[in-house]
């Protein structure tokens, strides 16, 4: 049994084709219906009508990602409950039209971050990069967040003040768009009055109260995810500490046991992101994996490598600070012990070849991820056929 060989599409806007995706090697395709409001139904009609354009391209439609969770449920505020029920029916509605794996997070306001989504490579391609003064920069003299230099020590603090004042007024404004980018999707950024006035609304939700919110939602959707057949796929945080105030409780090992154990189903599992896992020391992926194998439920292969500043690129997908062959080795083994295939896909990738002449979305090029893809699926054979068939 080998991975389920997918890529990420964001839908007919994309410049990234279906035909690409095909021709990549994949079978499956990740997506969502990314035109519907968060906290609206997915009607059938809908899902039907993407999952039959991806049919019509020769592939399947294997898991979505996401089903969006509001700001209103992370937050247990206005129409919450309603948002709720709201969810229960799309999860109804997908597994109708025959879909297994639901991915979704629970960050607030901001998805994934970074400072810089076109870091040249020394071999000319381009990556994304989370540079930790610039980031505090940001946060401290462009956002102007109050009570935000409470957030760093003093010595991050002058880094970040260096940092600032050796960029060009160009360099400065790149950052400021790339910081508030907000969600992948949507090639809409958030505007400084907008960052500010929903940062506002998270005052007094603390990681403790943020949990809690977290467990009523899973004790809500789990159960009806598990009667209609679906898997739950919670994607961790990136970068997996907190940001800008907010708080992040999907970050580490103790956390996704914890949410595991909040309300034990084959149906709560996780998306096994080690990109963003990895971006932190002290989380040992091949512990990880092995620990949760029988509940991952999705897995995004991608490799960062980290400095002692707090720095992070996305590396290739077999170099970085991720053991990937460790990794794939243990997926093997999983899969058959499960006796299934996990869907994967290649998370990230670099700008490179022709990918540099054309405007994607950031970490979303085709050839790029072909090549991550095309190295782990070897990677995976190779372990496989060694391990398994002798
Ligand atoms: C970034 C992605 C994440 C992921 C969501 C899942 O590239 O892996 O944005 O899709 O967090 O809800």
């Amino acid at each position: 049994m080998l991975m389920e060989q997918t890529m990420r599409w964001f839908g007919p806007n994309d410049p990234v084709k279906l035909s690409d995706i095909r021709q990549a090697g994949c079978t499956g395709v990740v997506t969502a219906l990314h035109h519907i409001p968060v906290g609206e139904v997915w009607t059938m009609e809908e899902i039907r009508k993407r999952k039959k354009e991806i049919e019509d391209a020769g592939m399947t439609w294997t898991v979505i990602e996401s089903l969006p969770v509001s700001e209103a449920i992370k937050k247990q505020q206005g129409d919450w409950q309603k948002h709720i029920e709201n969810y229960k029916e799309s999860l109804h509605n997908v597994a109708a039209c025959g879909l297994k794996v639901v991915t979704y997070n629970f960050m607030p306001i901001l998805d994934w971050m970074r400072t810089d989504i076109s870091r040249e490579m020394p071999d000319g391609s381009r990556a994304l990069y989370f540079e930790r003064a610039a980031f505090v920069a940001f946060d401290l003299f462009l956002l102007k967040r109050p009570g935000a230099e409470k957030d760093y020590p003093e010595a991050e603090i002058s880094r970040a003040r260096e940092r600032l004042a050796s960029m060009s007024a160009a360099e400065v404004e790149t950052l400021y768009r790339n910081a508030l980018l907000g969600l992948p999707g949507s090639e809409e950024r958030f505007t400084e009055e907008e960052i500010l006035a929903a940062l506002k609304t998270y005052d007094g939700i603390d990681a403790v109260k943020l949990k809690s919110h977290l467990f009523a939602f899973l004790r809500e959707v789990v159960p009806v995810a598990e009667a209609c057949g679906l898997q739950l796929a919670i994607h961790p945080d990136d970068p997996p500490y907190p940001v800008l105030g907010l708080p992040r409780i999907v970050s580490t090992e103790a956390d996704a046991a914890e949410l595991l154990a909040a309300v034990p189903s084959p149906a709560n599992g996780l998306c096994f992101c080690t990109g963003s896992y990895g971006a932190r020391p002290d989380n040992n992926l091949l512990q990880m994996i092995r620990r949760f194998g029988n509940q991952i439920h999705f897995l995004h292969l991608r490799n960062t490598k980290r400095d002692e500043g707090g720095n992070f690129f996305e590396a290739d997908h077999l170099a970085g600070d991720t053991d990937m062959y460790a990794i794939v080795k243990e997926i093997v083994l999983i899969q058959q012990r499960r006796n299934c295939a996990i869907p994967m896909r290649p998370d990230h990738g670099h700008q490179m070849l022709d990918d540099l002449n054309k405007q994607t979305y950031p970490g979303y090029s085709a050839i790029g991820r072909l090549r991550g893809l095309a190295e782990l699926r070897g990677l995976e054979l190779g372990i496989y056929r060694s391990l398994i068939e002798n």
